[in-house]
């Protein structure tokens, strides 16, 4: 039954969609914006409350640092979510103009370490499974750092921090194509992330950010690969025109998504532990909702996917029916499933759209009003 797997699904938000973001040029303030990770995930759990699908929100080290992180995740449960990856920031202190873990200096590869390790403490006493790690780790001029070497001190720093997860926990490494290096960048593509994950083991996983890669690539194939080789831990969803966009997942392509999510329950990845995770930035658009249409986006794309008629498509590609077998596939992307998933929220005791529920809670009203004092949460950057 389709309405039973939809129940199911799990979409994790990040906590740095909640606050104020923007591009090099400007970050634009809004009102409301949560001053501390409390008042993030109380925006979060907003989300949770009307899509009934998003109940885990992901942290962001030193961006949600608290002296206390068991209250914080007790704070998370009172709001009706919990606390889910925990992401690393080795890309914002001075000491990492050259690399983090890669850095030619084993001081600052130390200090890296070191907050990495930090980080699954921070697990422990949230209860988090989920290490991401993303390096900004690169050089911006041939000639400038050893290619090889930088490699050495990669896989140095994973193992160990593999060697410090427990066993109920596991890492998930994010490769990007470029940005903020511009020459080369230490953990580029899906392949080198691979690489590294299939040396340590299997508390090693790959992420695919979906929008770090370049023009044209079939993302659907790393998946598919991925899941094949047990290699899949989850997705940073977002989408891109151009770079590294972190516009609204769905938004930019949403048959893209759809093919991706395609491959997932194919590939068995909507039942095990393949994470949806959101990574995104609402930059000009409201915050709480840009959530919400991000979550309802997947969702849409997922339902899709789930309608695809499997026999049938199966039947199409042994008769060597090309046409056919695009026709089964494309009569799910055209379906309209929005009724379906109305209903269902339905029957989860939700308002079929929740959007307009969102905006007619009074929500945002209440925090433009009481927010008012204090610094507003943003990158730091
Ligand atoms: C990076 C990457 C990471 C995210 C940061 C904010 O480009 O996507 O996942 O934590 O941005
Ligand atoms: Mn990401």
């Amino acid at each position: 039954m389709i309405k039973d797997q939809l129940r199911q699904q799990r979409i994790e938000t990040p906590s740095w969609a909640y606050g104020n973001s923007g591009t090099r040029f400007k970050v634009f303030a809004q009102q409301g914006v949560p001053r501390d990770p409390y008042e993030k995930l109380a925006d979060a759990a907003q989300v949770h409350r009307y899509t009934g699908v998003a109940p885990t929100v992901a942290l962001h080290i030193p961006w949600d640092k608290v002296d206390d992180y068991a209250d914080l995740a007790r704070h998370a449960t009172e709001q009706g979510v919990t606390i889910g990856a925990i992401n690393s920031n080795v890309f914002q202190d001075d000491d990492y103009k050259l690399g983090s873990v890669t850095h030619p200096d084993p001081e600052v590869r130390r200090k890296a370490l070191r907050h990495l390790l930090d980080c699954v403490d921070i697990m422990d006493a949230t209860g988090s499974d989920t290490l991401k790690l993303w390096f900004s780790d690169g050089t911006n001029y041939p000639g400038q750092d050893d290619i090889r070497a930088r490699q050495d001190r990669l896989a140095e720093a994973l193992a160990a921090v593999y060697e410090r997860l427990g066993e109920e926990q596991r890492f998930l490494l994010e490769y990007k194509l470029f940005e903020p290096a511009f020459y080369m960048t230490d953990l580029p593509d899906w392949g080198t992330a691979y690489a590294h994950c299939l040396k340590l083991g299997d508390k090693a996983q790959v992420v695919v950010d979906t929008g770090h890669h370049a023009p044209g690539t079939n993302i659907e194939f790393i998946v598919a690969f991925l899941l094949r080789e047990g290699k899949l831990g989850g997705f940073d969803f977002n989408s891109r025109f151009y770079a590294d966009d972190d516009l609204m997942v769905g938004a930019a392509d949403p048959f893209q998504l759809f093919r991706i999510m395609f491959e997932v329950i194919g590939g068995g990845g909507y039942t095990n532990e393949t994470a949806f995770m959101l990574d995104q930035c609402h930059n000009i658009e409201p915050k709480i909702p840009g959530q919400i249409r991000s979550v309802m986006n997947v969702q849409e794309a997922t339902a899709k996917a789930l309608l695809v008629d499997r026999d049938a498509l199966a039947a199409a590609q042994r008769e060597g029916d090309v046409l056919g077998a695009n026709a089964v596939l494309m009569d799910a992307y055209n379906t309209d499933v929005r009724p379906l998933l109305g209903e269902l929220r339905e029957e989860m005791g939700l308002a079929p759209d929740p959007m307009a529920a969102y905006a007619k809670s009074g929500y945002f009203e209440k925090i433009a009003a009481d927010r008012v004092g204090g610094n507003q949460a943003g990158w730091g950057a």
